[in-house]
């Protein structure tokens, strides 16, 4: 009931952290371009393989941006919907099935419709039916103002592979359909040729596969290499068509796309031994980078600080220039300069700047060694517990419900 949303919004009341004056509005009015990177994880970054970078623009492109390097994946069995769902709202998915689908019914406070109301229109790019993950029904939840889905394609024998539309072709048809939208934008796309079982025409292979017994994973460092291609080709027509200069790129992975059933192949991959449970955690980081023409290139920044896709929705919407301080939300402003470091991954797991907790057992962040003494993660236990939960009650309870109305009656 609305009680239970006053105990949540003390807490988020008690963490929230002021943004740091300098960053707060540096992109006001700019369009976002938001990509959402299918199944690609941090591994990647800056990795060879028999000498050849898997993401080469990739890794110039970090170098002219911010880099989050130790930002970690918060979804579940939603895969890239959880991402949607994290980004939009900064509330956690569910530990079980997928929101999109559970809960598309309820009222939520999006990133599009705060937008909305700062005169921001909003798209989302993707080559694939409307109706996956629910898209089309819990998009118009979200206050999303033009869903370009595979109708808006041409999609052909030749110009697909695996899951669909090859990301090269989407994102040049993409750049034709953003000429008409109206500014200031928020705009979001999801690449897909980088999706399980990860396959690829001999012509788009730019590396060899790797060697292993993983298909899967050998498979996966030339769609990876593919995609880094696509990206790049995406950026240059950004440039090409005016849109790049007054915009906001932001670029992350949505999940994992190597699950531990490859674990073996993945510590060839690594050159390590095996892969432990600490390992595991580790991969579970995808890349997040935030890139400002103008800004970001002329100063960029390796960021080693904890963090997630519960903090991207306050830290966009402070760059924008936007107030967050009544908002419902869990994540933090990645450049509030009081921000701890801190994830929790959707199976209880968590990061901080000192340890991990993986199953109740704590281990020492810099020699990876489990901590015998009793208590060093507790401080942060509760922490995990309470947001995942309070998180949880506002999903079950439909509790935005009661925010939303309050916001009405008081006009805020
Ligand atoms: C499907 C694409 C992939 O439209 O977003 O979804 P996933 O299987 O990664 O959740
Ligand atoms: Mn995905």
């Amino acid at each position: 009931d609305s009680d239970e949303l006053v105990e949540i919004q003390n807490y988020i009341k008690a963490n929230k952290k002021e943004p740091d004056e300098k960053m707060f509005g540096i992109a006001k009015d700019r369009n976002v371009i938001f990509v959402s990177l299918e199944s690609t994880q941090s591994f990647v970054v800056n990795e060879t393989l028999n000498g050849e970078e898997l993401t080469p623009y990739l890794n110039d492109f970090i170098n002219e941006s911010y880099y989050f390097e130790n930002f970690y994946h918060q979804t579940e069995q939603g895969k890239t919907s959880d991402s949607e769902f994290l980004v939009a709202n900064s509330l956690y998915p569910l530990g079980r099935g997928a929101v999109f689908f559970t809960h598309n019914d309820n009222e939520y406070n999006s990133m599009q419709e705060i937008l909305r109301e700062n005169d921001y229109y909003s798209a989302t790019f993707h080559a694939n039916n409307a109706s996956f993950w629910n898209r089309d029904i819990i998009y118009e939840a979200f206050g999303v103002d033009k869903f370009y889905d595979l109708e808006s394609y041409d999609v052909n024998e030749a110009n697909s592979t695996g899951w669909g539309l090859k990301d090269k072709e989407y994102f040049e048809q993409s750049v034709d359909l953003m000429k008409g939208l109206p500014q200031p934008f928020y705009s979001y796309f999801i690449t897909l040729t980088n999706h399980f079982p990860f396959e690829l025409d001999e012509e788009d292979k730019l590396i060899d596969e790797f060697d292993s017994t993983s298909e899967i994973l050998n498979r996966y460092v030339t769609t990876i290499r593919y995609q880094d291609e696509a990206l790049k080709r995406f950026i240059e027509k950004l440039k090409e068509s005016g849109l790049y200069d007054n915009s906001i790129i932001v670029l992350m992975g949505d999940h994992y796309g190597i699950s531990q059933n490859h674990n073996e192949a993945m510590a060839k991959f690594l050159g390590k031994n095996e892969i432990t449970a600490y390992d595991n955690v580790q991969l579970q980081r995808v890349p997040f980078v935030i890139h400002m023409p103008g800004i970001t290139d002329e100063d960029p920044k390796l960021i080693t600080d904890v963090s997630g896709q519960i903090d991207i929705k306050p830290t966009l919407l402070h760059l924008l220039g936007i107030d967050t301080t009544e908002m419902i939300q869990f994540g933090n402003d990645l450049f509030s300069p009081d921000r701890q470091s801190f994830a929790v991954l959707r199976n209880g797991s968590f990061i901080t700047e000192k340890y991990v907790s993986i199953s109740d057992v704590c281990y020492d962040r810099q020699t990876q060694e489990v901590i015998e003494a009793e208590g060093a993660c507790d401080s942060y236990e509760e922490k995990a517990h309470s947001e995942l939960s309070f998180s949880d009650k506002i999903i079950y309870g439909d509790l935005l419900r009661f925010y939303n109305e309050e916001k009405m009656s008081t006009g805020k």
